[in-house]
């Protein structure tokens, strides 16, 4: 190499200088960090000490979608996670701002869906000697409780570190929600941009494959074998796993009857030949092996005892990543400890040539086949006032023809009949209520669907569900996203027909002349009534043929709907006075 003339030293010096006086900031280290993790859309709600967050993030050519309350910000990051397996990003401001967004990390973490909330928080000094700061909460310890993980990041140097733990935690083993906070001070200290750049990384493999032991994959081997009325049961930690030929390959090889719960249904078909969803109490009380794919034994499944389980123990071969699930509820007689996709694989290939139930598949499918048949009827029926049959008969009917919509289901009756209703077809393709049963998942569900998918999106709201987060609407028709909201609008919280005292109006009825067409209209959206089935239908087919915001205001009988819908076994109702 020649030698340098002075100039081209001089320059050589002035840029080494430079560079070693670069500097970079909290705020850049953090997008920094992000965009290296491969996050592109932050769901959140600006203000202090974040707000400069959002627009610089914007600046780099990202997405950030503001929301009107955090905690629909949070449910939309949620479900980021859950379709893309990458963490969902939400931005909070302090206090307030985090206790709202901390509602959907909880939510997020009860569903194992892999989601990180950050929050701006008061400084140190403030908060430990509780001095009064603005928005002053001890945020970190406060948050320890409801995610998987909570950390402070109290230097920039570690801002790199920070998010890569984050992510890593997010996503590996039982997926489930993670707080990043960020005191105030931090965003604008600024760093060395050299060692900046030096710091921050993505995580190697933060999601690695568990592999099941091999006694354990034969032990299950052998009862699935020995089995006489065996059932597949698929959760939604089945469709999260994104393993979708292997889980249909080990059903159609095995030739075993399967049933998914509701997030689960679409993973493999509900018009397969071997689905027994329409079938459900049959499948439950009759099966004597029961194979659990990312399901757990919770609420859902009546804990796995009682009537529902026919009164027996049945013996559960049980697919979890989380090795202390198992027995959560009652014994698991082949429990199976690795990722989704790793088990099934490993059960595909003990399984390999094994005598298919022909017999009880077949009992199965003629009971389905019945039920089918007989709700087909109560889809078709007219009556007066539109009830949840025929109007999400006609739902079914369109939706039936466009099976890439995205489905989001949330309410009581308008969830229960829905999920029994309508059909899905493809994996992943309905998000509802979820492990907790939540009011208020939906226009933040809808949000990140039509965002991480690109799909058109359906959204099914009770009235009362609708209420929790209806002012998302005006998100909806900002961002323009091709989101179609159907309240199911029977006047109340399960019905809106009951009488009221004197003095008052019935505490489960709403205005019965609420017109949520309207709402959507004032907000820029298209807003539409429908009181009849084919009204129903033209309005929800225009929509997805437009593409366009539109919410349906669908009128339903007000005495249509029962307490809680399918749930009402859960109710307490006190027994004095009672004859
Ligand atoms: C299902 N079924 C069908 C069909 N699909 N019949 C005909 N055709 C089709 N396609 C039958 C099924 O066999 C059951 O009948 C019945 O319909 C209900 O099916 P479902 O919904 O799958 O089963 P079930 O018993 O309701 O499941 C229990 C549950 C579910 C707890 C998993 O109710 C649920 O996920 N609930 C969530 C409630 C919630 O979170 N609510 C939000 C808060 S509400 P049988 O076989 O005859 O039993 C606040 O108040
Ligand atoms: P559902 O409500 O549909 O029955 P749950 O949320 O109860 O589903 O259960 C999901 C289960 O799936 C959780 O116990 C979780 O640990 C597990 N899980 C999630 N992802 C994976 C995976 N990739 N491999 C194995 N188990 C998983
Ligand atoms: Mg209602």
């Amino acid at each position: 190499m020649g030698s340098m003339s002075n100039n081209q030293v001089g320059a050589a010096v002035e840029e080494l200088q430079g560079r070693a006086t670069e500097l970079t900031d909290g705020f850049h280290l953090l997008m920094d960090a992000l965009e290296l993790n491969g996050i592109k859309n932050i769901y959140g709600l600006l203000g202090i000490p974040v707000t400069e967050v959002g627009r610089m993030w914007q600046a780099r050519g990202n997405n950030f979608f503001s929301f009107r309350n955090e905690q629909n910000a949070g449910y939309a990051a949620s479900v980021a996670g859950y379709l893309t397996k990458k963490p969902g990003v939400c931005l909070t401001v302090s206090a307030p701002g985090f206790l709202n967004g901390l509602t959907a990390l909880s939510n997020a973490t009860t569903n194992c869906f892999p989601m990180i909330l950050i929050s701006g928080s008061s400084e140190r000094e403030i908060v430990d000697l509780q001095q009064g700061d603005y928005e002053e909460m001890d945020q970190l310890n406060i948050a320890r409780p409801f995610c998987k993980a909570s950390f402070r990041i109290n230097r920039p140097e570690d801002i790199g570190v920070a998010v890569a733990r984050a992510v890593r935690t997010a996503v590996s083993g039982r997926p489930g929600g993670v707080y990043l906070d960020i005191p105030a001070r931090l965003f604008a200290q600024t760093f060395s941009a050299e060692e900046g750049r030096k710091s921050v990384f993505a995580p190697i493999d933060p999601a690695p494959a568990q592999i099941p032991a091999a006694e354990a994959v034969k032990r299950a081997v052998d009862l699935i074998k020995g089995a006489k009325k065996p059932l597949i049961l698929l959760g939604k930690g089945a469709a999260y796993a994104q393993c979708d030929n292997d889980i249909k390959a080990l059903i159609e090889e095995t030739g075993i009857p399967f049933t998914p719960m509701s997030m689960a249904k679409g993973l493999v078909s509900d018009t397969h030949p071997q689905c027994g969803a329409a079938a459900r109490s049959m499948v439950l009380q009759e099966s004597d092996v029961v194979v659990l794919v990312g399901a757990r034994l919770n609420w859902l499944l009546a804990h796995g005892k009682g009537k529902t389980w026919g009164n027996t123990l049945k013996k559960f071969v049980q697919i979890d990543i989380q090795a202390n699930e198992m027995d959560s509820n009652v014994p698991i007689a082949a429990p199976l400890v690795g990722d989704i996709q790793s088990c099934v694989n490993a059960l595909r290939a003990g399984l390999k040539g094994m005598t298919k139930p022909v017999e009880w598949l077949k009992a199965v499918s003629e009971k389905a086949s019945a039920s089918r048949a007989k709700l087909a009827i109560k889809l078709k029926t007219p009556t007066p006032a539109m009830n949840y049959f025929n109007s999400l008969g006609a739902i079914r009917e369109v939706l039936q023809t466009h099976p890439n919509t995205m489905l989001v289901n949330e309410g009581a009756n308008a969830l229960d009949n829905a999920r029994m209703i309508i059909d899905q077809y493809l994996p992943r393709h309905r998000v509802d209520t979820g492990t907790w049963g939540v009011m208020g998942v939906g226009m933040g569900s809808a949000v990140a669907a039509a965002v991480e998918t690109g799909e058109r999106v359906v959204a099914i709201s009770g009235d009362s569900a609708f209420g929790f987060s209806g002012m998302e609407i005006e998100t909806i028709t900002r961002y323009n996203l091709p989101v179609t909201v159907i309240i199911m609008n029977n006047g109340g919280v399960y019905r809106g027909d009951e009488p009221s005292p004197k003095h008052q109006i019935s505490c489960m009825q709403f205005n019965p002349n609420t017109r949520y067409d309207l709402l959507m209209q004032a907000v820029g959206g298209y807003g539409v009534r429908v009181t009849t089935p084919e009204e129903l239908t033209k309005a929800l087919e225009e929509s997805l043929a437009s593409g366009r915001p539109t919410l349906i205001d669908a009128i339903i009988d007000p005495a249509a709907g029962v307490e809680s819908g399918r749930i009402g076994n859960l109710n307490v109702v006190s027994q004095i006075g009672k004859k």
